[in-house]
């Protein structure tokens, strides 16, 4: 059994960030805290209530909560936000709480939970609990199981929390408009027993889509798959956070997706299993390995594995044009085509005319080019070897075997050993060699294995004798 002792010594959690204020509401309802920043604020150990080990919201933080007579209240508050997407961009955004997404609301099994939901919304909305079993007039559809929330009220949802597991919350009212507009959040309720399906490090974020022309800040709501901003918890790399774990940890990651297409995510180094989806924890006996697992609009997928290899680990979308930053659906492939001389011409008529990408597009990364307002490079990111020529869905998963425990601060990037850090080779480069003449057949009608006695096309009578087997 734990004991809240232990509970508080394993835990290893960061006290609250500075980050967090909180507005005085009305008497009668809990305070709704808001954020001010995109930091990663993993929350405290919880004070009142049932124990559990609370998540950590890449770039989020989860909402403090009230206890009222045994019932766990939150206050949720929609509202026009300013979201920060990298240092260089925001974005005028729709959410709740200061922030978009919204904060991670953590219960634990079989709380009964209350939620005031404020609406400061130029419209009406709802909250639908993604995923939990509750009573059908709690499910937040507009119209079918509730009325709108007007401007300016605030409702009253209220259930338990019957099932552990990962959950969503986003409007079901008007719901392209306020889900491209980024109202959206990460629900998780922990199992009653805080050693149940326990890890060392639990990471949680949603995965998001906007588009927002470069030079302006508001998404286009209409915009159904051309999107051109692609981030883990609304930020872009090279905004995103670091997962930081401890080597050996026990890590898990929950990925929402909310978006408009399926994302296949991606590990480096390490193979995980799929121990969790939004339907709750994956019998053991269906779990298989993987190094990607592509998430589903409306999915939710936990990742579970051991953090046995020292290193940063590459952690992304594997779709190549969701790891990169707004600009690029015109600009036309430029590989091979020589420019020369016309730059200069054009650049008579059109000053700081710039052609890009004849060899590829991994120099833009390294170009200090001209930009506007509020726009990010295409690809971008400083690592300890230049440009790591990426944005949108990439993070990095830091795997240390030297930080304390409870240890999660930045430790700086990989000091790898000598000798494991791919090389330039120096020597001689041989003539290539052709090997295979043109045309032929596709697949060879026989192979022989090495040291094989000819292959004969009828089968051979073979008398047992004494050397069989030698
Ligand atoms: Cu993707």
């Amino acid at each position: 059994m734990t004991t809240r002792r232990d509970f508080f010594r394993d835990a290893g959690v960061l006290a609250l960030g500075a980050g967090l204020i909180s507005r005085a509401g009305a008497a009668a309802l809990p305070e709704a805290a808001v954020m001010k920043d995109a930091k990663t604020t993993p929350p405290p150990l919880p004070k009142d209530g049932r124990p559990f080990y609370p998540v950590v919201t890449l770039n989020g933080w989860s909402l403090p909560w009230r206890m009222n007579q045994g019932v766990k209240e939150f206050h949720l508050v929609a509202e026009p936000v300013v979201r920060e997407f990298a240092p260089g961009m925001k974005a005028n955004l729709w959410g709740y709480n200061g922030q978009s997404p919204g904060p991670t609301i953590e219960v634990v099994e079989g709380d009964r939970v209350r939620i005031f939901v404020t609406n400061r919304l130029p419209e009406a909305t709802s909250v639908h609990w993604h995923g939990q079993r509750l009573p059908n007039g709690m499910d937040g559809v507009v119209g079918l199981t509730q009325p709108r929330i007007p401007v300016g009220k605030t409702f009253v949802y209220e259930f338990e929390a019957r099932r552990a597991g990962t959950f969503m919350y986003h409007p079901h009212s008007d719901e392209m408009v306020q889900m491209a507009m980024g109202m959206m959040g990460f629900w998780v309720t922990h199992p009653k027993d805080p050693d149940v399906m326990r890890v060392d490090r639990d990471y949680v974020f949603l995965l998001n889509s906007f588009d927002i022309t470069p030079g302006s800040a508001t998404p286009k709501v209409n915009t159904m798959l051309d999107f051109n901003l692609w981030g883990f918890n609304s930020r872009v790399f090279p905004g995103i956070d670091a997962m930081r774990v401890r080597l050996n940890d026990r890590v898990r990651i929950r990925v929402g997706n909310l978006t408009m297409t399926n994302h296949p995510v991606h590990l480096h180094g390490h193979e995980f299993t799929v121990t969790g989806t939004d339907g709750g924890w994956t019998p053991p006996a269906s779990r298989w390995p993987e190094v990607t697992v592509d998430i589903g609009v409306g999915q939710m997928r936990a990742i579970e594995f051991d953090a046995t290899e020292p290193g940063d680990w590459a952690f992304h979308c594997h779709k190549s044009h969701h790891t990169m930053n707004a600009m690029g659906h015109q600009v036309p492939t430029m590989i091979g085509v020589d420019h020369r001389g016309i730059a200069e011409k054009i650049n008579k008529l059109v000053p700081d005319y710039m052609v890009m990408g004849e060899r590829g597009m991994g120099d833009m990364a390294d170009m200090e080019m001209p930009l506007p307002e509020n726009t990010l490079p295409m690809m971008t990111g400083d690592g300890p070897f230049g440009s790591v020529e990426m944005g949108g869905m990439f993070t990095v998963l830091q795997v240390r075997a030297d930080q304390k425990p409870g240890d999660y601060s930045d430790p700086g990037w990989y000091k790898h050993p000598s000798g494991t850090i791919a090389y330039e080779w120096n020597g001689e480069l041989p003539e290539p060699s052709s090997q295979n003449e043109a045309g032929g057949q596709s697949m060879p009608g026989k192979v022989k294995p090495a040291n094989a006695e000819p292959v004969e096309t009828k089968p051979r009578s073979r008398k047992p004798s004494g050397h069989e087997g030698h």
